[in-house]
């Protein structure tokens, strides 16, 4: 069982997604659990402000530390309440940082807590990545607007390689393969040939429907990308 807690200012970005996703069975079944916080609910001032005007000037706001703080104290206080002896792990968001893998996820499913700061604005406040944060993980060089898509991003990798999740386990198992890693191949389905228009065909590898599984395996080695754990 791992327990995401993720702290943003957009709670209601992730609802649909949780409701409506593969992932909802694995909450159903309790075999994860998500906790959204809205960042604006660990602010003490009457307008609930998060973010404030760079010190040395610059455009835009950053994210400022003081509600981010008392989130994750509070959230890794109902986590240790409950369970004595798990391990949190603050993970913020942010493009400077090492990209998110498959080994990063592989990593972050031992985990008992994965407390997750989504960033906004131009920025968050840089005492939080050095005194809050554990690890600041990217997904990808390229700026997106917060640590939203992120965050589902992270959820959803980490989710799959929890037993019990996806499908059958043994297909899991199957593309698992003697490196660790998951071996990812093409996949065709009926129809074997298929004719958008008429002279044209758009065949299924026949590899693929004759039966011979070594043949097959073969095939699916030389085609698939492996994706290390
Ligand atoms: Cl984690 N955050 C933002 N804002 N942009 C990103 C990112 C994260 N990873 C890639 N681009």
């Amino acid at each position: 069982m791992i327990r995401f807690d993720i702290i943003t200012i957009f709670p209601e970005i992730f609802e649909s997604y949780f409701k409506e996703s593969l992932l909802k069975k694995a909450i159903d079944k309790g075999l994860i659990e998500i906790n959204i916080h809205n960042l604006r609910d660990f602010t003490s001032d009457k307008h609930h402000v998060v973010d404030d005007k760079p010190f040395g000037g610059g455009i835009g706001m950053v994210m400022k530390i003081e509600p981010i703080f008392k989130a994750v104290k509070k959230i890794k206080k109902i986590y240790r309440q409950k369970n004595k002896k798990g391990k949190s792990l603050v993970v913020l968001f942010t493009p400077r940082a090492k990209k998110f893998s498959q080994k990063m996820a592989y990593n972050f499913s031992k985990i008992g807590q994965l407390i997750l700061i989504c960033g906004r604005y131009e920025g968050i406040d840089e005492r939080v990545a050095k005194y809050i944060a554990d690890k600041e993980v990217s997904i990808g060089d390229y700026v997106l607007m917060g640590g939203e898509l992120p965050a589902m991003i992270v959820i959803e990798t980490i989710s799959r390689l929890i037993p019990g999740i996806i499908g059958k386990p043994q297909f899991l198992k199957e593309r698992i393969t003697s490196r660790k890693g998951f071996i990812e191949y093409p996949q065709y389905t009926r129809p074997e040939v298929f004719s958008p228009k008429k002279g044209v065909s758009w065949k299924a590898p026949k590899v693929l429907l004759g039966g011979n599984h070594k043949k097959v395996e073969e095939w699916r080695n030389k085609k698939g990308k492996i994706i290390e754990n």
